[in-house]
């Protein structure tokens, strides 16, 4: 039995599995067709052609077989599509919220997450849209994947069976960020899903500013470890020289409070040299822009 970690994974496998063992049979009924009769018919065995006639029964089975077999093909595809696009009613809700180039899932209790956590065992929904451009929400462990359209609400249902942290990607190329569009679902038990839904969110102006920057995708391009993705690290933001481009022409500024509240309201005011200017503008409140300038500034 392979492993299993969803109640998706095993439908999409089983219907793969027997599609590909059928194709395996008839690639080697035909391939052992085909060298059998390069010898039994060569030249030297057979120097005179010889007319063949046609064979009814011969023609049934080459009919019938295969047209069975794509029938059943169609079968299991068919039942394990209804399964896999139904969601069962008491299903939890989650919101997704597909952005350049980050996830938010937001919960029915209001708490958001840049990671998919959820219960094992319980059938979860998302219901899915796209703030920009088409992204699409794949997790390969689960054999799920779904398109987030902008204005348009989509949907993917699964039931976590096995303990553990698996890779969601954006499978839709939506910029020059999309190689870093990811993110995981954790699966928990029970009783640690319900401890972190009903958990309140930081207080503290670290654990405020990191939870903002998740939620609202900063991380998606930005990074803390020194190390540049789309934009430039928030390490050491602070008091850093920075080449920007204002008006056509690069200059040097120090990175202060200021210019960094302006490129949060106002990305396009200036663009960092040696980046690519797409930062967004990300809706947010006077209370949560304090908290993550305040954060930013104190980053080392
Ligand atoms: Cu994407």
């Amino acid at each position: 039995m392979l492993f299993s970690p969803s109640n998706t994974t095993g439908k999409v496998d089983n219907a793969f599995l027997f599609i590909v063992v059928c194709c395996v049979i008839l690639l080697a009924a035909v391939t052992i067709c085909m060298v059998v009769f390069l010898i039994k018919y060569n030249r030297e065995r057979h120097p005179r052609p010889e007319r063949v006639k046609e064979s009814l029964l011969l023609e049934i089975v080459w009919t019938v077989i295969p047209t069975i077999l794509v029938i059943f093909m169609f079968y299991f595809g068919w039942v394990d599509f209804k399964y896999i696009r139904n969601p069962p009613k008491d299903a939890l809700t989650v919101n997704v919220l597909a952005r350049q180039w980050s996830w938010l899932f937001t919960y029915d209790n209001g708490r958001q997450s840049d990671l998919l956590n959820v219960p094992l065992g319980r059938p979860v929904k998302l219901l899915m849209t796209s703030a920009d451009v088409v992204h699409c929400l794949f997790i390969p462990a689960f054999r799920i994947k779904e398109d987030c359209v902008p204005g348009m609400t989509t949907h993917l249902w699964f039931s976590a069976t096995e303990p553990g942290s698996y890779d969601i990607f954006c499978t839709e190329y939506c910029g020059v960020g999309h190689s870093h569009m990811r993110s995981r679902v954790v699966a928990m038990s029970p009783g640690d899903f319900l401890n972190w839904y009903n958990a309140p969110q930081g207080r503290d102006l670290a654990e405020q500013g990191l939870t903002l920057l998740r939620t609202k995708g900063c991380l998606g391009c930005h990074t803390l470890d020194g190390s540049d993705k789309v934009g430039p690290t928030f390490k050491n933001l602070m008091g850093r020289r920075q080449g920007v481009i204002r008006a056509g022409r690069e200059t040097e500024i120090v990175v202060d409070e200021e210019f960094i509240r302006r490129h949060i309201l106002d990305p396009r005011s200036a663009a960092v040299a040696g980046f690519p200017s797409v930062m967004p503008q990300m809706p947010m409140t006077d209370e949560e822009l304090k908290t993550i300038v305040g954060y930013l500034m104190r980053i080392k």
